[in-house]
Parts: C-alpha cells; sequence; structure tokens
C-alpha cells in the first residue's frame, strides 16, 4: 500500500504516520507514505494558496490550481490512469463526505495507491475536486481545522488490514465489527489486580466453554454500548433465546 498524502502540513502528517506500528510497517517495507506539500505548487510570489470565496462570507478557500499541479505530480509519477492501471482513487477528507467504516476500510485496503487530499480553512474550490475527487469520505460528524487526523486515522485503518503489518497471530478481520458485534473483555495477568479477579473460566482451560463465555459477552457488550449494531448481528436461534433469558437481568 502507497498512500500519498496533498496537505499543506507534511510534517504533521510524517510525524503521525512514522511513529509506531506503522512507522515499523514504513520501515519493513510493506507501507509507503509519501506527503506532497501543496504550498510548492503556489503560483503567486506569496507563496499563498488561499483566497477569498466568491460571493462573499466567512473564511477562506483552498485555490483550485496549487491541488490540481500537486495531485497532478503524484497522479503521473504513479501512472495513475494508464492503459495497464484503472485511475488511482483520490479520497478527499471532508465533514460531508460518507461517514468511514471498517467496511470501507476494508476496501481501500485493496488498492495499491491512495491519494489523500486534506483541505484547509472552509475548503477547496469545487472545480478541482469535480476532477479529481473519487471518494468523499468524512471520519465523524463534527468539524476539524484541516483534512490531516481524518487522513492520518484513514492511513492507520487501512494500514492495519495490509497483510503483515500486524504481526499477531489472528488476522484483523477475525476481531470487532465482524458479524457486528464489539470486542469480548480482556485480562492478562496478574490473576488478582487490586481484589478483582480474572473470570475463573479464563484460567480454566477449557476451550470451548472460554469460546462460549466470550461470545455472550460480546452480545452482552454490544447491547449495552451499541445496540444499534446488535440489531445487525446474525445471533442463532439458541442466542437469541439466553439474550432473552440473559438480557432481563443485565
Ligand atoms: C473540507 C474532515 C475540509 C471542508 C475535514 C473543512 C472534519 C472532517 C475541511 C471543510 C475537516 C471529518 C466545509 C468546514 C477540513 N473536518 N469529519 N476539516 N468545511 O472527516
Amino acid at each position: 500500500m502507497n498512500f500519498h498524502i496533498l496537505t499543506l502540513f507534511p510534517e504533521m502528517v510524517q510525524n503521525g504516520l512514522n511513529t509506531s506500528i506503522i512507522g515499523r510497517a514504513v520501515n519493513a517495507g510493506l507501507l509507503s507514505v509519501e506527503t506532497v506539500n501543496i504550498r510548492d505548487y503556489a503560483f503567486n510570489k506569496h507563496q499563498s494558496v488561499d483566497d477569498y470565496p466568491y460571493g462573499g462570507g466567512a473564511g477562506m478557500l483552498m485555490q483550485a490550481e496549487p491541488v490540481y499541479l500537486a495531485y497532478e505530480a503524484v497522479a503521473k509519477r504513479i501512472g495513475s490512469r494508464t492503459a495497464e492501471k484503472k485511475k488511482t482513487r483520490v479520497v478527499y477528507l471532508s465533514p460531508q463526505g460518507d461517514v468511514f467504516t471498517q467496511k470501507m476500510a476494508e476496501e481501500l485496503a485493496a488498492e495499491e495507491d491512495l491519494i489523500l487530499l486534506c483541505g484547509h480553512y472552509e475548503g477547496i474550490d469545487e472545480r478541482v475536486l469535480e476532477e479529481i475527487v473519487t471518494d468523499y469520505v468524512s471520519i465523524g460528524d463534527y468539524v476539524l481545522t484541516g483534512g490531516e487526523l481524518p487522513a492520518m486515522v484513514i492511513a492507520d485503518a487501512v494500514s492495519r488490514l495490509v497483510p503483515g503489518v500486524l504481526h499477531n497471530d489472528v488476522s484483523a478481520e477475525f476481531e470487532s465489527f465482524q458479524d457486528n458485534l464489539l470486542e469480548y473483555p480482556q485480562y492478562s495477568r496478574p490473576e488478582e489486580w487490586r481484589g478483582k479477579k480474572v473470570p475463573p473460566v479464563l484460567l480454566s482451560g477449557h476451550h470451548a466453554n472460554i469460546e462460549k463465555w466470550r461470545r455472550q459477552q460480546s452480545i452482552l457488550r454490544t447491547k449495552e454500548r451499541r445496540p444499534d449494531l446488535l440489531e445487525r448481528s446474525r445471533l442463532t436461534e439458541e442466542e437469541r433465546r439466553w439474550l432473552e433469558e440473559e438480557g432481563g437481568l443485565v
């Protein structure tokens, strides 16, 4: 996976993504993170990339041309839209996009290159968006000062689905949001911490019982914390009956 991030704050993005697990995956050659400074494509002597909106109104807009030139430099280099390759997806991070989900992360993880476009101020001139953007994505219903944090969120969620990035024995797909259930609670040493014991079943060595307990915990937790997800999960008849009885007690 090669991320190409168009931004006015390349250092912020590099610092965020060259750290921790993602940084290790970059060093291992599993991922690459290229940042392109949109300001390098400013075309006036003051290197400015923003201007007032036609028709008036609060705030500034990023101009079309520097964004387009930054995009074009990347697209030419990676051969987007050549005979051998389909057009590289260009994701614009915006409060007006489709809300990002694990399913979208899985879909994006199948791409070889991803271009992430980070806006600032009140956004970007609509004309260049119409020209280059393939996907409008929001990380949630709130407004931030720029698209950099959302781009980092998406790069992180996608990266951990790239084979080899997580080196634990279970793959990343086999976890939360599988079947729309939340993860069960987990415990590590010590067996008793400040008077709180690890649930005995987890120390029993009885794997069938452990699996059953974990599944039940997932179901109860989802009912309590994310009832909206539970409606979309696929419980067995036995689990539904169990939840009817148990559900009254929690
Ligand atoms: C485009 C994304 C980008 C338009 C970006 C702001 C939140 C998100 C930006 C605007 C962002 C998100 C119209 C204010 C930059 N904030 N929820 N800020 N407008 O994903």
